[in-house]
């Protein structure tokens, strides 16, 4: 089968985790494919290196090599190279690079400098952490540089901070009064993505945020109307539990488009594409938008074999909605 997966944040590289494991445990899925399109919205320069932490949340995290409790960045990790920019009062202090993690913006941004896509730059990471052997491609949504910015106002005026300062360090307790990406204008999808959308048996929309993560990847001129005309069911699985986000702030990204924290609502974000939505037991009794196959099901990914679940779950129902 030829899965195509939507990513972005520690949701979504803990369910591909799960859609892995779910995989290598049914044999009628041997040689099943996923190619997971990597939201690259939250990238940022930092001490004159590229980070990219969505994709580096999925690389470290099918990889085997990430800090289970964050959901990002390396295991096992050490912060001498932090500490000593810290010491000579080097800014940004509120975002945490370890030393291993360093090793991959060094690369990349060697790699980025030598005239390599960002594409090219990730297939090589993603060789590293073993993906390919796995079944797995990893492709950012663009190779144009893009970044999302938040416009908050502060009582000085609106002004632009970068994703991640808001994310990190307001914790997205200022209120955001809208998303700008930048660099959207000029950005086309990397390639593979449209033919990965167009020529899936079944496209999955993980439980990431849907403003700063989905949301942003939908922007990629061509990748909402791809999802509206391929063949493949698109089934998604809802972020929030209860009206909650399981981890994150997307209850916070939600108010700051208009939109109430319910997974009905969230659906009628991808309503224009949207053929399944899982839903947690909690939130079964939502009126789903028409034309959308609802499931019900527990939807906390407490363990891997949890997520397994989850992820075969939207497998079945893809699988069902394509028999439709
Ligand atoms: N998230 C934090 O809350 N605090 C951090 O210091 C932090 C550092 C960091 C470093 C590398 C990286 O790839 C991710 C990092 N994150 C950190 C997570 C980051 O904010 C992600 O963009 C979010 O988790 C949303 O995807």
């Amino acid at each position: 089968m030829r899965v195509t997966a939507l990513s972005g944040g520690v949701g979504g590289a803990r369910f591909l985790r799960g859609l892995l494991a779910h995989i290598d445990r049914t044999p009628e899925l041997a040689g099943s494919t996923v190619t997971v399109i990597g939201n690259t919205g939250d990238d940022i320069t930092l001490f004159g290196l590229r980070v990219c932490p969505d994709i580096d949340t999925v690389l470290y995290t099918l990889g085997g090599g990430v800090h289970e409790a964050q959901g990002w960045g390396r295991s096992d990790e050490t912060y001498a190279v932090h500490g000593e920019l810290g010491a000579l009062g080097v800014p940004p202090d509120w975002f945490s690079l370890g030393d291993k993690d360093f090793g991959t913006h060094i690369a990349r941004s060697l790699w980025l400098g030598q005239g390599l896509s960002l594409s090219q730059v990730t297939a090589r990471l993603a060789q590293r952490w073993g993906l390919p052997d796995r079944g797995v491609t990893l492709l950012p949504m663009t190779d144009t540089p893009v970044e999302t910015h938040v416009v908050v106002d502060e009582g000085e005026g609106p002004r632009a901070v970068h994703f991640q300062e808001w994310w990190v360090r307001m914790r997205a307790a200022v209120p955001a009064e809208r998303f700008v990406v930048a660099g959207m204008d000029r950005a086309t999808p990397a390639p593979g993505v449209l033919d990965a959308i167009r020529t899936a048996d079944v496209v999955l929309l993980p439980p990431s945020n849907p403003v700063v993560s989905i949301g942003i990847i939908l922007g990629v001129p061509g990748v909402r109307d791809a999802l509206r005309g391929t063949r493949a069911p698109v089934v998604g699985v809802s972020p929030l539990v209860s009206g909650r986000p399981v981890r994150g702030h997307a209850d916070a990204c939600l108010s700051a488009i208009g939109i109430p924290a319910t997974s009905a609502a969230v659906a009628t974000l991808y309503a224009d594409f949207l053929d399944g939505w899982l839903v947690d037991d909690s939130d079964a009794d939502v009126a789903m938008p028409d034309g959308v196959r609802t499931l019900a099901r527990p939807l906390l990914m407490t363990d891997i074999p949890a997520a397994a679940d989850i992820a075969g779950a939207a497998l079945d129902l893809g699988r069902d909605l394509r028999g439709r």
